[in-house]
């Protein structure tokens, strides 16, 4: 059963390098629901494939948050 996916660019000013992309997707990536990560150093985005039923957006936020990489709202 396929089940629907949400797609969202957050910004995340903090990312500089690597490391952080590779933090990001470690802490981000192993929330239950969380399909796929991406973060670019450059344009301080993060894009996110998740299933809404199984985690939130405010809880992603929190997981971005709580690695050191808080949200530019
Ligand atoms: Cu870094």
């Amino acid at each position: 059963m396929a089940s629907m996916m949400e797609h969202v660019t957050l910004t995340a000013p903090d990312i500089s390098c690597g490391h952080c992309v590779a933090t990001i997707k470690e802490e981000v990536g192993t929330l239950p629901g969380v399909a796929n990560v991406e973060a670019d150093p450059s344009s301080k985005r993060v894009e996110i494939d998740f299933d809404p039923g199984r985690v939130s957006l405010a809880q992603i936020e929190a997981a971005l948050e709580e690695a050191g990489y808080p949200i530019a709202k």
